[in-house]
């Protein structure tokens, strides 16, 4: 079939239209449609593999994979350089670098004021305590900022999802004190691989490409008047630190991992050997003429 066949089949969908519909959503799903339509025509697209994908991507949904193949696949990471560009447009630049968010947040966390412990006792790893403050873009603390902050246990599971954790094991919200401070105490994290019989595993063994992210902090940070920052912070020497399957490391977020111990761990009643990580956030103001930094999306709530 010519593409000027296609483009006549298109008009004819267009103007079967009866109503006015939601012109952004025409506008978006017209020019998909069209996409693809080319796409099957160009890669001589056969049913079989067309139904093969539109069942993939229904299992996918069904197995709640969507999210994770939105990583795996790099639309999350693309979603980000596309906001940095519109912030570098707008002239912020520098700062702490965000990246992707991933689809294992679950919203309230325990929030406590300067510090939180973020594990009961029973996970096995390395007593971690990061630390640090929370920075406008010009250097002041902000005092009352709120770091949102998640991560994995020593399997690289997240509680929610793995249903043999505690509730909110791993998970906390900590207020920064007067100086800008927060810091927590909880166990060094693993990295996370995909459920090796899932759907997004599936389609990696059909690219040749591996599951595997390299052990990381995620952070929500927020303050009135700031953009809020989604990033993470990499733990320095994981085998995957640069080939992350959801290509979420970047330079600026993989601090040091100092070992610690004796009277360091004191404030934070921690006894023997430790990681110890420094690390400041800073944000930008909010400002007119720029997308929000707050992304709107299905997240899960406990
Ligand atoms: C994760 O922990 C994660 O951060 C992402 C992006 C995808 C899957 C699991
Ligand atoms: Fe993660």
């Amino acid at each position: 079939m010519n593409k000027q066949a296609i483009d006549t089949l298109l008009q004819k969908i267009n103007d079967s239209a009866i109503s006015e519909g939601n012109p952004r959503t025409k506008e978006i799903v017209n020019r998909i449609v069209r996409d693809l339509f080319y796409t099957i025509e160009d890669l001589d697209v056969q049913p079989d593999e067309f139904w093969t994908a539109l069942n993939y991507l229904g299992d996918a949904g069904k197995s709640g994979e969507l999210g994770l193949l939105a990583a795996g696949l790099a639309f999350e990471h693309f979603l980000d350089l596309r906001l940095d560009e519109a912030e570098a447009k707008a002239g912020i630049e520098g700062g702490t670098p965000r990246t992707i968010e991933g689809p294992l947040y679950v919203a309230g966390a325990p929030e406590s004021a300067g510090h939180a412990r973020l594990d009961d006792g029973t996970d096995p790893g390395q007593t971690l305590v990061m630390r640090g403050r929370v920075l406008g873009e010009d250097g002041k603390p902000l005092a009352n900022a709120l770091v949102e902050v998640w991560h994995a246990n020593h399997l690289g599971n997240y509680s929610y999802f793995d249903k043999s954790q505690p509730a909110f094991n791993l998970r906390r919200s900590i207020r920064t004190d007067a100086s800008g401070n927060y810091s927590f105490r909880s166990v060094v994290p693993v990295g996370y691989s995909v459920p090796p019989q899932g759907q997004t595993q599936l389609l990696l063994d059909q690219l040749g490409r591996h599951g595997h992210r390299p052990a990381h902090i995620h952070f929500f940070i927020s303050a009135p008047g700031f953009r809020k920052l989604t990033t993470q912070i990499n733990i320095d020497g994981d085998p995957y630190l640069w080939d992350d399957f959801a290509f979420a490391t970047r330079d600026g977020l993989v601090p040091a991992v100092k070992q610690a111990e004796g009277a360091e761990g004191k404030p934070y009643g921690v006894e023997g050997n430790f990681a110890l990580i420094d690390f400041d956030f800073t944000l930008f103001k909010e400002r007119d003429n720029l997308p929000g930094a707050e992304v709107e999306r299905l997240r899960a709530e406990a």
